[in-house]
């Protein structure tokens, strides 16, 4: 009788043991997935408030302030253009716009050059950026057709150079959109594509417009001259909301605005927007009354897209 009780009362505690081991074991790995899961939770529940947080900063500036970002995400005003520099003359409050040539041959790329030159015919060698470039170069047909916008590199000399290719003849408008000694400029040139030039009819008043298969809508009050109007344009893909926008010089949209018949150049920021829902906002000046075209352009995976827009201010 001895013998195997003592077996089994070793077994016994044998078995104890081998639960009570396994039974911790289980008990501290169970916690320490628990824990760990615990604190990828926590890890990114913080991190996307911290996204909220940060769009709604941004969201909440843009809006109040009007202020836009540059490349290295820091806020900075935009300024208003100067007096008088519309982009209708070639020079304003004591600049000029001086192009190296105003000819050009339809559909062949040239390197167009220009300089700014101030009152005494020195070139202005140190420019400011703005929207993350030194100028902008809005390029467009009399008719309002065949837009373009480029960004001139500066060389030395205050040279600056652009490939330009025109692709019907008829004459154009080249406007500079800079910044230089804390002013803001739009002075412009017209070029020349000699040949056969025929004029194409301004689109009537839309609310929407088609660009690269999305769909864009308009939305504003009714906008009168001599004050700031606000355009909210909504970006749609397939019938949904484009969330996709991506940065396109350092806000998700840019506009221009052109009045017709004189290509005058409006002065125009960047508001407020709201990437889920695919909407940009600006506000705009127009100083006079009449028919205008917007040049909406927006970022995507696949490029820049253009979307151009005729409304009327009264
Ligand atoms: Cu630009």
């Amino acid at each position: 009788m001895k013998p195997p009780s003592a077996l089994l009362i070793g077994l016994a505690i044998v078995a104890a043991l081998a639960l009570i081991g396994w039974f911790s074991i289980s008990q501290s790995s169970s916690k320490s997935s628990s824990s760990s899961i615990g604190a990828m939770t926590m890890t990114t529940t913080a991190g996307s408030q911290n996204e909220d947080m940060s769009t709604m900063d941004h969201g909440s500036a843009h809006t109040t302030t009007g202020m836009t970002m540059d490349e290295t995400g820091s806020m900075k005003g935009m300024i208003p253009l100067v007096a008088g520099a519309d982009g209708t003359k070639a020079s304003a409050a004591g600049l000029t716009l001086a192009p190296a040539h105003t000819t050009l041959t339809a559909r062949r790329p040239t390197r167009w050059q220009l300089r700014i030159t101030d009152k005494t015919g020195m070139a202005i060698t140190d420019f400011e950026r703005d929207q993350t470039k030194l100028m902008h170069l809005i390029v467009v047909r009399s008719d309002l057709t065949g837009y373009q916008h480029l960004h001139p590199m500066l060389g030395s000399g205050g040279v600056f150079s652009v490939e330009l290719r025109l692709p019907k003849p008829g004459s154009y408008r080249a406007i500079a959109d800079f910044t230089t000694s804390g002013k803001r400029y739009a002075i412009g040139a017209s070029l020349d594509v000699p040949g056969m030039a025929t004029e194409s009819p301004l689109p009537a008043e839309a609310m929407s417009a088609e660009a690269d298969g999305y769909s864009v809508m308009v939305v504003h009050k009714s906008v009168m001259a001599g004050s700031e109007a606000q355009l909210d344009f909504t970006i749609e893909k397939d019938g949904k909301p484009l969330s996709a926008l991506l940065p396109y010089l350092g806000a998700y949209g840019h506009l221009v605005a052109l009045r017709k018949p004189n290509l005058a150049y409006s002065h125009v920021h960047p508001t407020s927007e709201n990437r889920a829902k695919g909407m940009i906002g600006f506000g705009a000046e127009f100083p006079r009354s009449g028919t205008y075209r917007l040049f909406l352009q927006f970022r995507t995976s696949s490029g820049v897209h253009t979307a151009p827009f005729t409304i009327r201010i009264g």
